[in-house]
């Protein structure tokens, strides 16, 4: 059990719950971190991606499309498009050595993946200089073959390299050792497509006429001054959201640049402007990442809207109690799905973190199957209720 998982510095899965002091597992000694890249079995090896080349974005694109993450009946798999994949890829301080890639010498195929983007993340109070990995995926002809452990220890290695000793990451499978586990939730929008492709059954008790009433929604918006989000209110939601965001135990500092690369330019990201003194007190953002459906006769793609970073003033007026937050957040969120709505998207996803468990069922979002466990590499900590960033899901 965990050959590989049990010699990396990590919590074992049965280590008692309560640790003394939360901190690195082990220290790194720079001068000691090899500078060569792992060997790499016969017939394969290492390149870094260019991601900025349309030709190797591209590649990147195809191994993700045909062998990324799926559902455990495999019928759904994670479409990330080309654009997102740079979105997601070359956030403010990314390193070019952190894409990396594995090539068949022969026929010079892409074979499988691993990333990394740097991310000051808070740790209770401690202020780790990190790394988010993420998109590792193997080629499905090259399973089981004890790659994975190599991908993790090269991406190790070009991380250390660069100064950086931890790394936050997420998996739907339990491993060693996990600090916090959200679960999925889904908000049907088009419930007939989702019923078509099998996302969605029908309630014994009910109809599909009945379903596709239960999710109506209204054609407007309600939140007064609601708009998207410009340039100018960089700074405005920056503040907000730094705020907001020390309330939770675990959380990214921010930047101005990694506000701007993750909140603006997409045209799904809105915030409240309070009509009377034109100053930000809410915002919220989702993004868009479509699932392929695998094998069916009319529908290629279901359309998901994530839902991604908000904020809200209510929290910190003085007066304000916990019934306020959730009246205010329930009526974001039902504007954030009129959007979606609006956008054509099919089904709207959020995760048991942040107070999102505030509006997940008054905004009629079921769970669903999927949980996603967070983990942190060389960093021993206590187990972190709820308020998880929702940036590790891209
Ligand atoms: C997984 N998802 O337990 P043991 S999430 C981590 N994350 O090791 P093999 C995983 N480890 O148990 P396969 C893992 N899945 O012996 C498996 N493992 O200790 C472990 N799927 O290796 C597993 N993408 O190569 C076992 O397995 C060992 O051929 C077995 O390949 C696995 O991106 C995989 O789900 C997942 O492409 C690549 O199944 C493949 O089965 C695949 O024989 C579909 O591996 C796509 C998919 C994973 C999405 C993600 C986050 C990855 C985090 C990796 C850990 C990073 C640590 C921090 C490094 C930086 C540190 C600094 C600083
Ligand atoms: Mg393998």
């Amino acid at each position: 059990e965990y050959k590989f998982w049990q010699t990396q510095p990590v919590p074992r899965l049965g280590d008692k719950e309560k640790i003394e002091k939360e901190g690195p597992i082990r220290e790194v000694n720079l001068d000691l971190v090899r500078k060569e890249p792992y060997p790499m079995a016969e017939g394969f090896e290492w390149v870094t991606i260019d991601i900025q080349n349309p030709e190797e974005l591209r590649e990147v694109f195809e191994l993700l499309h045909g062998h990324y993450v799926e559902d455990d009946e495999a019928m759904f798999r994670f479409n990330y498009s080309p654009s997102f994949l740079k979105w997601a890829l070359l956030s403010p301080g990314w390193q070019k050595e952190w894409h990396v890639g594995l090539r068949a010498t022969q026929s010079r195929k892409l074979v499988a993946f691993i990333s990394a983007i740097p991310v000051q993340l808070r740790v209770r109070e401690n202020v780790l200089s990190s790394s988010e990995v993420n998109f590792m995926v193997v080629h499905k002809k090259l399973r089981s073959k004890r790659l994975t452990p190599v991908l993790i220890k090269e991406i190790t290695r070009r991380c250390n390299l660069n100064g950086v000793y931890q790394a936050i990451y997420t998996a739907g499978i339990v491993l060693p050792k996990p600090f916090s586990t959200c679960r999925y939730f889904h908000r049907s929008l088009d419930w007939q497509k989702l019923y078509e492709v099998g996302f969605s059954p029908c309630p014994k008790n009910s109809k599909p006429q009945y379903q596709v009433r239960k999710y109506q929604l209204p054609e407007h918006t309600a939140t007064k001054g609601l708009r998207p989000m410009e340039l100018k209110d960089v700074d405005a939601v920056l503040d907000l959201l730094r705020r907001y965001l020390a309330r939770f135990d675990i959380a990214p500092e921010f930047t101005k640049e990694e506000v701007e690369h993750w909140l603006l330019h997409q045209e799904n990201k809105l915030e409240e402007q309070d009509p009377s003194t034109k100053k930000i007190r809410d915002f919220f953002s989702f993004y868009c990442l479509e699932s392929s459906v695998i094998n069916h006769p009319q529908h290629s793609v279901v359309r998901a809207a994530y839902l991604f970073y908000y904020a809200t003033e209510t929290v910190f007026s003085p007066d304000s109690t916990k019934q306020d937050l959730k009246t205010h957040l329930n009526a974001l969120v039902n504007d954030a799905l009129i959007i979606a709505k609006r956008f054509k998207f099919d089904v709207f996803n959020a995760l048991t973190l942040l107070d999102n468990t505030l509006f997940l069922e008054q905004q009629k979002f079921g769970a669903g199957d999927g949980q996603l466990h967070y983990y942190l590499y060389n960093y021993n900590a206590n187990p972190i209720a709820g308020g998880v960033d929702a940036h590790n899901n891209i």
